[in-house]
């Protein structure tokens, strides 16, 4: 059965029929079975070849359509990755959840965590099974400047000798030079990895960009979609010392490009987020970050985004996984607290050090988005709510059987109009808020 719905799914949108035959990679990557799997050089050069001729010829900027999953940084967390999958399997248990939904992914594949092999082979195999399912766009790690230093060259290094491993990690970086840098979603959206450009003042301004970049600093514009971060008290773009590349941009900045470009909003990744998500001026900017417990004893959650057909996203928060958390109520204990973290940087704060005051007055702001009316919905049903469910997970997952363990642990409870704290800038975050929320 699940053959039968894979190979129906490849003749949609697939330009035509691989040359060597991965049905068994990609079995091994449809459910979770360890965290490492085993690898020929041989199949992952022609997984590698396989993928360019698709991903080519996608343009710069990837169109993207109503409904979509959205998924921010994995960073090699492959155990992650599929539960993020499993939360989506839940239509039919028969299929893993992988093939149950479009995705977009926006970044940040590789380095950092354990299994960055896993998580690319992974995702690559869908592509190009399933290439109008899954479109994944570029993050500033997917570039061998940082990840021979992030963990990627030395997972390869270390799992296959000279000369492969050179190889290997040569063909990886070479097909990086090739992935989309932003995504148009439902034509309203736009997503990239990291955030806006005074270089961008219309959309043909993306898609124009020539591929393959492989040094993006070349391109300002490139390397802000890469690189950019929002700060919270700044009006305009200044230079970001804490990446040591690109920009800072402010409200106004976001602001004016939202209207230059005619988007509704952005949806990027790139920063840690206490709780997954972070909402930025007003509702205009969404970071989304996928690894929850990103840093050894930082219980971060992850999240992704449900974007139904109409429009309305949905935020579905990930729980770290570790004894410590077992069971929603010590779940609920950790993080059901109010607490004003943020994630945003500062002006004020970051011009004195790059270390964060212990407490800041913070801005918060009812959640609630409005999508303008994408092509073929009711405006009546375009009108967003957000809901947030505790995917409370506390045992590791199985091996050798399909992942059936993210369960909704509270019943989607939903509040009106609840605020969120903003967020501010990456490491120093504690804490947490689990209110649950539905825009009006
Ligand atoms: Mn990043």
């Amino acid at each position: 059965m699940l053959r039968k719905l894979a190979s129906n799914i490849r003749q949609f949108g697939a330009k035509e029929k691989p040359k060597v035959n991965l049905d068994n990679f990609l079995s091994r990557h449809l459910n979770f079975y360890d965290d490492r799997l085993n690898y020929t050089p041989e199949e992952i050069i022609s997984l590698i070849a396989q993928v360019k001729e698709i991903i080519k010829v996608e343009g710069t900027l990837v169109d993207v359509p109503f409904p979509v999953a959205i998924v921010g940084d994995i960073h090699g967390q492959y155990a992650d990755l599929h539960r993020i999958f499993s939360v989506f399997s839940t239509k039919n248990p028969e299929l893993p959840g992988s093939l149950c939904q479009r995705y977009l992914f926006l970044g940040d594949y590789v380095d950092r965590g354990p299994c960055s092999l896993e998580v690319i082979c992974c995702l690559l195999v869908h592509k190009i099974y399933y290439p109008k399912m899954f479109y994944l766009i570029r993050g500033n790690h997917e570039h061998s400047s940082i990840n021979r230093v992030y963990g990627f060259h030395e997972e390869i290094v270390s799992r296959f000798p000279p000369p492969q491993c050179n190889q290997l990690y040569s063909a990886f970086n070479d097909l990086f030079a090739y992935f989309p840098l932003a995504a148009l979603v439902g034509g309203r959206i736009l997503c990239m990895h990291g955030g806006i450009s005074s270089e961008v003042k219309t959309l043909n301004d993306i898609r124009k960009l020539k591929r393959p970049i492989h040094e993006p600093s070349v391109s300002e514009l490139a390397c802000d979609l890469l690189w950019a971060d929002p700060m919270l008290d700044l009006s305009g773009f200044v230079p970001n010392p804490m990446r040591g590349i690109s920009v800072f941009f402010g409200e106004d900045a976001l602001e004016k490009v939202c209207a230059d470009l005619n988007v509704d909003m952005i949806i990027r990744g790139h920063q840690v987020m206490q709780n997954g998500v972070g909402f930025y001026c007003g509702k205009r900017l969404l970071t989304i970050f996928s690894a929850p417990r990103y840093y050894p004893g930082r219980n971060n959650k992850g999240a992704v985004l449900n974007i139904t057909g109409e429009g309305r996203i949905g935020i579905i928060m990930l729980s770290p996984t570790s004894k410590m958390l077992q069971g929603y109520h010590r779940f609920s204990e950790t993080f059901d607290r109010f607490e004003p973290d943020t994630s945003y940087t500062e002006r004020t704060s970051s011009a004195e050090s790059l270390t964060l005051p212990e407490s800041e007055a913070v801005t918060r702001m009812p959640v609630s988005i409005t999508i303008t009316k994408p092509p073929g919905t009711s405006p009546k049903s375009v009108l967003t709510s957000i809901r947030r469910s505790l995917q409370v997970n506390s045992v590791p997952p199985a091996k050798n059987k399909p992942m059936r363990l993210l369960k909704v642990a509270s019943p989607l409870q939903e509040v009106t109009a609840r605020d969120i704290p903003t967020q501010r800038t990456v490491d120093e975050t504690q804490g947490d808020t689990a209110v649950t929320c539905r825009s009006k």
